[in-house]
């Protein structure tokens, strides 16, 4: 057996959905991510700025890599684990840097080390262009909504590198199937795509829900509806779901939350108890709060205000400020229908 196809076999049977290899070369596009920049597309991301150079060249980021081996796990799931408000897919379960740097690691283990090779595992915080090194290394295409979509598994796979000093023979890249479809770009509910294949992460509710650090600006909200942390809106319109099955990985499934206006009562510690472990706990309490509030002025019910008043004295003002808006929303709502 090739070292390929060990890595292959062995990927399987850690429970990887799909794996691709590719050499540590700069990925096609990489020269868009200055002018990406240069909009200020990155909000306030600001890690995203430094050092532009690296992270379009692997061999920058780390120069002994020649081959870069790219795993995925789907996170697809169908079930919601909340009783009102939604939570993208990727962040129902455990956090999936815990879980795709442990299988990595495991795979790198069983098969690198053993070959006498040097290796660096990555997920999702390194300065890689992950999403073009996957289409590299023939995991699927990048889409119009700029994601990996795998011909069988759409936009769901949640992926991860490892670079190595050893030489190991590529696959082969696969063309756009993209073709005229524009779904992603039609159904996005702020508009975030300025043209296709580039977002503009200001306007991008998983940014605003994830990424943003302070007040969410007034325009957005609405636009929000009852989605608390991050958007699956450009990955469930997807064509390319067709074959897509629900996450077989046991780390992924959905933890059961309690409803909204109870969450909005938690203290730091209930929430660190709650969350940690998990893509959430990085929001910390003051965000989870914000986007609560906003998600309850949206769908909330005058049986929410109580929990919405406690809310607008909290000692923080980013959650005094959203639970305000929450109350005034509700109201707006509720006069609107004795009208
Ligand atoms: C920053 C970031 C975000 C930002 C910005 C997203 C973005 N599109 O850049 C925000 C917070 C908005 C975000 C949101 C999400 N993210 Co995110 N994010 C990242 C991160 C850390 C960096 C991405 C990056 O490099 N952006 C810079 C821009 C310039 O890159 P780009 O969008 O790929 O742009 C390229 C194209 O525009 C291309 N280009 C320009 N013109 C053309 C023309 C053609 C024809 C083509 C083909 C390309 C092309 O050139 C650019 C540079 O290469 C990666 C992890 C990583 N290290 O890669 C995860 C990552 C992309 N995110 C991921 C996920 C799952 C999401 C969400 C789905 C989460 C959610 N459900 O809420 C959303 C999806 C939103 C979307 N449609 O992109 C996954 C995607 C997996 C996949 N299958 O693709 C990644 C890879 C994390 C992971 N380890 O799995 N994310
Ligand atoms: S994640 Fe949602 S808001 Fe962001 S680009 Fe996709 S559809 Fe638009
Ligand atoms: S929805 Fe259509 S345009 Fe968007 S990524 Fe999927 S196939 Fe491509």
């Amino acid at each position: 057996m090739s070292r390929a196809e060990e890595l292959k076999k062995a990927a399987q049977s850690l429970g990887f959905d799909a794996l691709g290899i590719t050499s540590a070369d700069i990925p096609p596009h990489a020269d868009h991510l200055k002018e990406w920049l240069s909009l200020s597309y990155q909000g306030e991301m600001k890690w995203m700025a430094n050092r532009p150079e690296i992270r379009s060249d692997p061999q920058k980021y780390d120069s002994i890599a020649k081959t870069i081996i790219v795993a995925g796990i789907t996170s697809r799931q169908t079930s919601s684990p909340l009783p009102r408000g939604r939570i993208a897919a990727y962040a129902q379960g455990e956090d999936y840097h815990e879980v795709l740097r442990d299988k990595l690691e495991q795979l790198a283990q069983k098969s690198l080390a053993q070959w006498g090779g040097h290796y660096r595992v990555c997920v999702d915080s390194s300065p890689l262009l992950e999403k073009p090194i996957a289409a590299m290394a023939g995991l699927g295409w990048q889409g119009k909504n700029t994601l990996l979509i795998h011909p069988q598994h759409g936009p769901w796979l949640m992926l991860g590198s490892i670079l190595t000093d050893l030489e190991i023979s590529p696959d082969s890249s696969s063309p756009d199937h993209c073709g005229t479809c524009t779904r992603c770009l039609d159904a996005c509910p702020t508009q975030a795509f300025p043209q296709p294949y580039v977002l503009d992460a200001r306007r991008c509710l998983a940014y605003l829900t994830i990424e943003h650090p302070g007040s969410i600006p007034e325009e957005f909200r609405p636009l929000i509806g009852d989605r608390l942390f991050g958007c699956d809106e450009c990955l469930e319109v997807c064509p390319w779901n067709r074959h897509a099955q629900e996450s077989r990985e046991l780390r992924f499934t959905p933890i059961p939350r309690t409803d909204l206006s109870e969450m909005l009562t938690w203290d730091d510690a209930r929430f660190r108890q709650e969350f940690r472990h998990t893509p959430i706990f990085r929001l910390k309490r003051g965000r989870w709060l914000r986007n609560i509030c906003i998600v309850l002025g949206n769908i909330g019910t005058i049986q929410d205000l109580p929990a919405l008043q406690k809310a607008a004295e909290d000692s923080d003002p980013l959650v005094q400020e959203h639970a305000q808006w929450g109350i005034a929303r509700i109201g707006q709502r509720n006069r609107k229908t004795n009208d």
